[in-house]
């Protein structure tokens, strides 16, 4: 970026932070297809703006099921307002087209706050806020709460509570560490609310275990790489959503002997989303990033398109594309153990 002389700091949490506190209005917005991270992170933050009397509309594309619990989550609106905010803030989004076509158009008319933890992080925003370090987004959303001198009261301790656990699989994932336990802590002293959190996470519908069967039902694994699929008529037979999906991936990745899984789905006609799951020395969101997509090292995701009569035949042509690509990583990483 060139330097036109004095300006303001772009990055870090004091920037956000400054410029958090300067605006009027906010809009708030995260990914499309959200999980319990992207809306508990967004309404924790609505929740501390309004309390220092900021204007602020929350953002989302797409409905959560699992969220109806949190408290908050009747703020969150799948529409944009008409007027223009002061900052467009994106959380959990490691690209500003996460947000879906629509709200990336409204959000370039104004100034972006961009606050995340994706390694494959853009600084997108006029100013950004990026640690892929944090286990979760909630994590950054409470220190920058806590640096805007706003009280952590119980729902936002909930939304915080919430985002860890799901963004950490209930705290196991490796990436849990002292700042993650020292905020859950904190958070779990300002009233969390862990039976809400609970049901939000563990969240389900009898679809959902239906459409498990036909995923687990066509699971295979190949040198240790297990791979399954689902077609956007498995949803239509059992009548569930996409969300019913969320944790498919997460259930299976600790079968033994899998260092990997491959997950495709068709969630509507010729939209294909890869899911991506990997052990510690297998790097995933490189894979992704090459396609367009992005995430973390050992969990990432891309999209890809394709005719919908032929969505089966691309599915496992991409099953077997990644899968070379994954044994190729986990061969020269064994040789380097060797
Ligand atoms: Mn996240």
């Amino acid at each position: 970026m060139q330097d036109e002389g004095p300006k303001r700091v772009k990055n870090g949490k004091e920037a956000v932070v400054r410029a958090l506190l300067e605006a009027e209005n906010i809009v708030i917005a995260s990914h499309e297809s959200p999980e319990l991270d992207a809306i508990g992170s967004s309404v924790a933050l609505g929740i501390a703006l309004e309390k220092l009397n900021k204007k602020v509309w929350i953002y989302n594309k797409d409905r959560l099921e699992s969220c109806k619990f949190l408290p908050g989550y009747d703020k969150v609106k799948n529409y944009l307002p008409n007027f223009i905010p002061d900052i467009f803030c994106t959380v959990d989004c490691a690209t500003l087209d996460r947000v879906g076509k629509e709200a990336y158009d409204f959000a370039i008319r104004t100034t972006i706050v961009n606050i995340d933890h994706h390694c494959s992080s853009d600084e997108f925003g006029t100013f950004n806020y990026i640690d892929p370090d944090a286990s979760a987004c909630g994590i950054l959303i409470y220190e920058l709460i806590n640096e805007m001198g706003v009280e952590i009261n119980e729902d936002i301790a909930t939304n915080l509570y919430a985002a860890l656990a799901k963004d950490t699989m209930c705290f196991l994932l490796p990436t849990v560490d002292k700042r993650t336990m020292k905020i859950a802590y904190d958070i779990v002293e300002k009233g969390a609310n862990l039976g809400i959190v609970m049901r939000a996470i563990r969240y389900a519908t009898l679809k959902k275990y239906k459409l498990f069967s036909t995923f687990i039902s066509r699971i295979q694994i190949e040198d240790s790489i297990l791979h399954s699929y689902l077609l956007f008529e498995d949803y239509e037979k059992i009548g569930a959503t996409d969300e019913d999906t969320e944790d498919f991936i997460d259930m299976v990745r600790t079968i033994d002997g899998v260092r990997a899984v491959i997950f495709v789905r068709e969630k509507t006609p010729g939209n294909l989303k890869v899911s991506l799951r990997s052990e510690k020395e297998i790097d995933v969101s490189e894979i992704s990033r090459k396609r367009g997509g992005g995430g973390h090292k050992n969990a990432a995701g891309f999209s890809i398109t394709c005719s919908s009569q032929t969505a089966k035949e691309n599915i496992l042509k991409i099953i077997e594309v990644i899968k070379d690509e994954i044994i190729k990583q986990i061969k020269s990483s064994d040789a380097q153990n060797f």
